[in-house]
């Protein structure tokens, strides 16, 4: 076995960059050979989720299902990626604590909310504050920042590849890689 199962759970305001690390560091985890599953709101809101929406008691629902599935991928051996705004603490403490101590990685990134607005990679930032969309995190709906996550990487100050080289040393030093 090339490596542990583990979760890797990206939390962070939209646009923030949750993705696009996540992506990268798949890539270069599948470059070692190393079997992962990436689960974000692509391939989960459309399909598991697709009955739920933005309220809080539904993103609630969303992070337990997420969770829920991305436990049994770690039973099944997987390293998992997950990358869902899940805005409030008690959501992520409760997807820790199902699987054990070392096997949920709490990665926050703590990209400043002005800088995912100007970056706003979809307009979702301009219409929420034209009030075209209701409950939108870090405008009109709230964002619980991690009190003790495993990583905290800002992708305002760091490039991609040192994101990406942050998270590959902790794995290895954690020794789940
Ligand atoms: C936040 C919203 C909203 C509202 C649609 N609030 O940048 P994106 O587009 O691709 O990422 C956001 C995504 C958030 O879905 P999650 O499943 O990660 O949210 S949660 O963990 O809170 O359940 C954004 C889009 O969906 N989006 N409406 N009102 N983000």
């Amino acid at each position: 076995k090339k490596h542990q199962s583990a979760i890797i759970w990206f939390t962070g305001f939209s646009g923030s960059g949750k993705s696009t690390v996540a992506n990268a560091l798949e890539a270069a985890l599948n470059q070692q050979g190393i079997h992962t599953y990436l689960l974000d709101g692509d391939n989960v809101r459309h399909g598991l989720c697709k009955d739920l929406g933005f309220s809080d008691a539904d993103r609630v629902e969303n992070i337990r299902r997420v969770g829920e599935t991305a436990k049994l991928m770690v039973d099944a051996g997987l390293l998992v990626l997950t990358a869902f705004i899940s805005p409030f603490r008690a959501e992520r403490d409760m997807v820790r604590s199902l699987v054990d101590d070392k096997e949920f990685i709490e990665v926050f990134i703590d990209t400043p909310l002005d800088v995912c607005e100007s970056r706003d990679p979809k307009g979702l930032y301009k219409k929420a504050r034209a009030g075209e969309i209701k409950h939108f995190t870090g405008i009109d709906s709230s964002y619980e920042i991690p009190i003790n996550p495993e990583i905290i990487l800002d992708t305002s100050k760091n490039t991609l590849d040192q994101s990406v080289v942050q998270l590959i040393t902790y794995l290895k030093q954690q020794h789940i890689i």
